[in-house]
């Protein structure tokens, strides 16, 4: 069976989640915010490089705005990856973002964590960022949803290491069953 792996992006208002997730679903971008007050979410498929093989995502897009957070947390409860979004033009998203992680991190997330600098067509660095995912071994991607610049190669890692972890549970299944294969084989003595 292929699984489907959900992806739950978060971040302040206006910081561009739902526009990345549209133009990673659909490749299209507007200017206008169209402020979320709920929950969306839309299906993608990757084709992981160099392999035939094809990983499906389903993109979960929250609300930013400060009065949804308790809903927020229902929805990445069970997230395979978590997307933190900040805008690269705007420092106070960059605390949001790491208010987000700290309260993963208290939670204990299992979720594969990604801080994504967004709107790169208007600052292409931001180095807080920078210091902050080193320090933290964090994972740091740098897009812009408008150009579409790094979405791609965002959406590329984030398949790969679906796919990782698909294999990796394969294999934990493997040594779960050889207990059981063991214990029939002495009762059969
Ligand atoms: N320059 C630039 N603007 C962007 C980019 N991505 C999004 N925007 C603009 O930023 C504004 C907010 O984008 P949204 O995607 O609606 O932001 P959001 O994070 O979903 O906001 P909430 O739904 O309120 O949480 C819109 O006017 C977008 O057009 C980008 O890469 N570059
Ligand atoms: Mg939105």
């Amino acid at each position: 069976m292929n699984r489907v792996f959900k992806i739950v992006a978060l971040g302040a208002t206006a910081v561009g989640k739902s526009s990345i997730l549209l133009r990673a679903a659909c490749d299209q971008y507007s200017d206008v915010h169209k402020l979320n007050i709920g929950t969306v979410y839309y299906r993608k498929t990757v084709q992981l490089k160099n392999s035939e093989e094809v990983i499906k995502l389903e993109l979960w897009d929250t609300a930013g705005q400060e009065r949804y957070n308790s809903v927020t947390q229902l929805y990445y409860r069970n997230a395979t990856v978590i997307l933190i979004v900040f805008s690269m033009d705007d420092v106070k998203s960059l605390y949001k973002a790491i208010d987000w992680h700290n309260i993963l991190l208290e939670q204990n997330s299992d979720a594969i964590i990604i801080l994504v600098g967004n709107k790169s067509d208007m600052l292409l660095t931001c180095l807080q960022a920078e210091q902050y995912t080193l320090a933290n071994t964090l994972q740091y991607f740098v897009v812009s949803a408008k150009l579409g610049n790094g979405v791609e190669e965002l959406f590329q890692y984030i398949a790969q290491s679906c796919h990782k972890l698909k294999q990796h549970n394969q294999s934990a299944k493997v040594q779960i069953v050889a207990p059981y294969e063991q214990k029939s084989f002495c009762c059969f003595f």
